[in-house]
């Protein structure tokens, strides 16, 4: 059976986050004037994580209809499920801190792209791509960045389709563009990548480089997993999109 991760159409290029970018903080002047230099976060913040929350909304709507869809018209579904996630305040911090980013909303909003995130877990590798084409294809969704890991795998073993997009936000006044990391990966990438996050964040534990070669070996099982899984969905000739 052909397979082939056909990725060109979602502009796969690791390309730079557009600088020109207009998604800086006074565009988001919705309700309250964000004017302080200083990340105040009790006021800001918020702000700005209603804004997000918003977005994620938005992006879940969009793939809970497709997911909707599919259920009515076919006999399987290329989306298993979908979750949301604001990024914490101590994650965000430990974000800007680690970049060497002033604390101020400005530098947040132009340099911190995964405030909010979406995870949508599917059966099968072709699943991931297909699904990342409905949705970029859709309007009033702009892709910033592609970041293809399952192509190129990061060293440790993760796998995952990430794209950076803008998503249309309708507000009371306005129409904004907010910023979504959505990460795409089928169900065996995803147990790697939360068993292996699970581990990682164990505070008073740092992986030896025996623990390294062992986490890569189990990335590199659930690749062959899925390839032969995608192996098997073609000779079933089970629905591809
Ligand atoms: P959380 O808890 O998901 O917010 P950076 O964000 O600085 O690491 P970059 O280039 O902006 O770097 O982001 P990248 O590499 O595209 O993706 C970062 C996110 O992908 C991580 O977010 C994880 O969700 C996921 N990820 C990337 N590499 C790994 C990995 O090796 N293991 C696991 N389990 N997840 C990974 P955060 O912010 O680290 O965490």
């Amino acid at each position: 059976m052909k397979y082939e991760l056909e990725t060109t159409e979602l502009q796969v290029e690791q390309v730079a986050l557009q600088t020109e970018d207009t998604s800086s903080y006074e565009d988001l002047n919705i309700f309250l004037p964000i004017l302080e230099q200083s990340l105040d976060f009790d006021k800001n913040y918020r702000q700005l994580m209603y804004v997000h929350e918003a977005a994620i909304q938005q992006i879940t709507a969009r793939l809970n209809t497709l997911k909707g869809e599919f259920e009515f018209s076919n006999d399987r579904n290329p989306i298993d499920s979908i979750s949301g996630r604001i990024k914490s305040k101590e994650s965000i911090l430990h974000k800007m801190q680690k970049l060497g980013l002033p604390l101020t909303a400005s530098a947040l909003m132009d340099n911190i792209h995964d405030i909010a995130g979406v995870r949508v877990v599917c059966p099968f590798i072709e699943d991931v791509y297909a699904v990342a084409r409905m949705l970029v294809r859709q309007h009033g969704i702009e892709v910033i960045q592609v970041k293809d890991y399952i192509r190129n795998p990061k060293e440790n073993g993760y796998r995952s389709l990430h794209m950076i997009v803008k998503t249309e936000v309708d507000f009371a006044e306005s129409t904004k563009y907010i910023t979504v990391e959505i990460q795409i990966r089928t169900i065996a990438m995803n147990f790697w990548a939360s068993t292996e996050h699970q581990l990682r964040y164990k505070k008073d534990r740092s992986f030896t480089e025996e623990t390294q070669k062992k986490l890569k070996e189990c990335a590199d099982l659930m690749a062959k997993a899925d390839l032969q899984m995608q192996e098997i969905a073609g000779d079933f000739d089970v629905n591809q999109w």
